[in-house]
């Protein structure tokens, strides 16, 4: 299914007045309003292929309809979602989940919807059907180098994918660790994962870039081998410069200063990008800003102070990814509204008034400080997200147009009631 422009335009045209008078409104107490409308123009999320289709727990999965039954019908729902806000410009894929049967047609059709090739993700974490060797006990930390080795055959095959498509970066997310009180030499582990990730560096290709994803626990219950924000950066350090750390908002222990943590990675020039989503206990996989809006502010208050103190540019110096799991949500919907979320709280830190907010932190005047960050937080800002979108060719209101034109259903009548998307 395609939406057409002048499906958009006609919707906008019913919707132009409201907005306007919204905008004019909220445009009239802010100042370089053109920066920052041209700011959200041009920043682009990318969406996971595997969080296309709905996912489930352990206790179960209440399957969805209309969902993508191949790479390429992954492709045109993220071109829907792109038409739909135009913030969307990038799909990230899962090897061996949606490996790429024909590069040249796959590449040809991600253009034709106006969509790049985000960070290709590897998967070490599952025992493919034809795979020699088990990851039950690891992968790169394994004690059997022939272990290692293959896990490093693979990262190095889902470069090759990325390559042919374009990309330049690759996601490693390491599920191992352990799940008892000395299963697990913690040093050996370490060194063993260090070594086989040196391996995989050596490989990249002089432009593209490794993240290294940490994750507290899951599946692992006892230690996770890239458990944490620290360790992370210890192989990013250790690996070299090509080398930088994600940060998946649901891999935190809980109450985790998510903020702090991106504030010294980008200090640190090690910050490679993110998985956006939102979670009140565990890795979730929940509705980016469902849970915890204020926190997703407050991260992007520290990437726009931090982006420009290194004067980066902030649509491409990082990677800016959502990783979700739709248990009871429509996949697409949840991921407008995760979009929507996404472009509200960094349109919410470009408000904010930093050079106020530093004079008030150097006088230490608290309260003077927390009024400063939530006069921004507290601003309706969606005028100024939909005045984006508008000029971007996308619609006001992406999510009730995706309801009004049927989509779902429209998906359904093309793919039938009971299909299933590969990934979680
Ligand atoms: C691990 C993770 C990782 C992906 C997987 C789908 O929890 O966040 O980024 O590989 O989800
Ligand atoms: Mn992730």
């Amino acid at each position: 299914m395609q939406i057409d422009k002048y499906k958009i335009q006609e919707f906008n045209q019913g919707h132009a007045q409201d907005h306007k008078r919204k905008f004019d409104f909220a445009a009239s107490s802010q100042h370089n309003v053109e920066g920052v409308l041209q700011k959200l123009v041009d920043f682009q999320i990318g969406i996971p292929s595997w969080a296309l289709g709905t996912g489930g727990t352990r206790f179960g999965r209440f399957s969805g309809s209309g969902e993508p039954r191949s790479l390429e019908e992954k492709i045109e729902d993220v071109g829907l979602l792109h038409a739909l806000n135009q913030s969307s410009g990038a799909i990230s894929l899962h090897i061996p989940w949606d490996i790429p049967n024909d590069y040249k047609a796959i590449k040809a059709l991600a253009a034709q919807h106006g969509l790049k090739f985000d960070a290709v993700n590897s998967n070490t974490f599952q025992d493919q059907p034809d795979q020699k060797l088990s990851y039950k006990f690891g992968s790169m930390q394994h004690v059997d180098k022939a272990v290692r080795r293959q896990a490093v055959e693979h990262n190095i095959e889902v470069i090759r994918h990325g390559v042919e498509l374009g990309s330049d970066s690759l996601t490693v997310w390491l599920s191992d660790g352990s799940s008892f009180p000395g299963q697990l030499n913690f040093r050996d582990a370490f060194e063993n994962t260090l070594e086989s990730l040196q391996e995989v560096y050596a490989a990249l290709p002089d432009d593209w870039k490794v993240f290294v994803e940490y994750k507290a626990f899951e599946p692992n219950f006892y230690s996770m081998t890239v458990g944490d924000w620290g360790q992370s950066l210890l192989y990013a350090n250790k690996l070299g410069p090509k080398a930088y750390t994600l940060v998946d908002l649901g891999h935190h222990l809980p109450n985790a200063n998510i903020e702090q943590i991106v504030s010294l990675l980008l200090m640190e020039g090690k910050l490679g990008g993110f998985h956006f989503n939102d979670s009140k206990y565990g890795d979730d996989d929940l509705t980016t800003g469902s849970i915890k809006p204020y926190q997703l502010f407050l991260i992007f208050n520290s990437l726009v102070d931090g982006m420009d103190a290194r004067g980066m540019n902030h649509a491409t110096s990082l990677a800016w990814m959502i990783d979700a799991s739709h248990n009871v949500k429509d996949p697409l919907e949840d991921l407008l509204q995760s979009v929507e979320a996404i472009m509200i709280a960094y349109t919410q830190a470009l408000l904010v008034d930093q050079k106020a907010l530093k004079e008030a932190q150097q006088e230490n005047d608290v309260v003077r400080c927390q009024e400063v960050l939530q006069e921004a937080y507290r601003t309706d800002v969606r005028p100024f997200v939909a005045e984006a979108r508008l000029r971007s060719g996308a619609a006001l209101r992406p999510l009730q147009l995706f309801r009004e034109l049927k989509v779902r259903e429209n998906l359904i009548n093309e793919r039938g009631l009971k299909t299933v998307a590969t990934g979680l």
